[in-house]
């Protein structure tokens, strides 16, 4: 692993270089579309930017999943009940957990998070508003199944995965992280998930380029954070942000396109791109009842209850830990 921080999940060669990072551009951007992983997009100015997105007007999500946590307390505290062990799914600085943990009573609370720092003061930060609550922050990578702590193993769990963060992931993917959680959660555990919902087009290619520009800048700060971190000459000012509807797989793209024939260095390998390519940068999928219940099912879930904000914009899906089993 690493000799920075025996702690730390990211592998950094002598140069300081994140080689994931690295060998995933050099990859990427090899291909015949050009495409860097999402995931890329969250270095500490990304994560800042994603937090202004969701306050710009025409990114409805967040607010859409907020105002279904705030009205269907009641709900969820019939369903879930107390005294489970919630397992929040990539924590971040979520400002939905409190809504939650105040419905249902939960014995602990156990946020994953791949970011080591970031998780820890969110931790403590919720601490303070639920001093009673055991808290077990956890830096893992929870693409993988994950350990629990020890003093959470006799608890029934729920999963908590918010913001509609499946959607970045291709199906394979999506279902290969269900599957995990699933074993990461155990027999009768429960899973409370954010799906966001198919939708005009037009709503939806503005919510991911808002007039603001604050996603164009969410966006080029991927190329910015290549030139930074990968020595790269890539020239930001000759590309653009676009979001397209792409109907047949159901999803908004986010791609940055080159505005005239340009060639730079990644890494001291030389790229290049004509007028009009692209590299595409995110998928943010978008589900209607019947595909996310295709989705959950996939991942070894069964759906017990769906809730949708007033405006139905946004979806918040309570499912079980299904059985394996054959017909019917
Ligand atoms: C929080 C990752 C789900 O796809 O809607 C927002 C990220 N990208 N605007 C999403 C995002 C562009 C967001 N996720």
């Amino acid at each position: 692993m690493t000799k920075n921080n025996s702690m730390s999940l990211v592998d950094l060669d002598e140069g300081g270089v994140d080689r994931a990072f690295r060998s995933d551009v050099l990859e990427g951007l090899s291909q015949r579309q050009k495409a860097v992983p999402a995931r890329w997009l969250y270095d500490d100015a990304g994560s800042e930017l994603f937090e202004d997105i969701t306050k710009v007007p025409e990114y409805y999500p967040t607010r859409a999943e907020r105002s279904i946590l705030e009205a269907q307390g009641a709900e969820f505290c019939e369903l879930i009940g107390p005294d489970r062990a919630v397992v929040e799914f990539g924590s971040g600085s979520s400002l939905k957990t409190p809504l939650l943990l105040s419905a249902i009573e939960p014995a602990a609370y156990v946020p994953l998070d791949i970011a080591g720092d970031f998780l820890r003061a969110s931790a403590a930060e919720l601490q303070a508003k639920f001093p009673d609550l055991a808290v077990y922050p956890i830096e893992a990578d929870f693409m993988r199944r994950v350990e629990l702590p020890a003093a959470v193993a006799d608890m029934a769990k729920l999963g908590f995965f918010p913001g509609s963060t499946i959607g970045n992931m291709v199906a394979w993917t999506a279902v290969d992280l269900l599957r995990s959680m699933r074993e990461t959660l155990g027999d009768g555990s429960q899973l409370l998930i954010g799906m966001d919902l198919i939708k005009d087009p037009s709503v939806l290619e503005a919510a991911y380029d808002d007039a603001a520009g604050v996603t164009a800048e969410f966006n080029l700060n991927l190329a910015r954070r290549i030139n930074r971190e990968l020595d790269g000459t890539i020239p930001v000012e000759a590309l653009h942000h676009e979001a397209r509807w792409e109907d047949t797989f159901a999803r908004v793209e986010m791609h940055l396109v080159a505005d005239r024939d340009i060639e730079f260095e990644v890494c001291d390998e030389t790229f290049r791109m004509a007028k009009g390519e692209s590299i595409h940068t995110e998928n943010s999928h978008k589900f209607d009842e019947r595909s996310s219940t295709m989705l959950l099912l996939a991942g070894g879930w069964t759906p017990v209850k769906r809730w949708l904000d007033a405006e139905g914009r946004f979806s918040l899906i309570l499912a079980d830990a299904s059985e394996p089993r054959n017909a019917p």
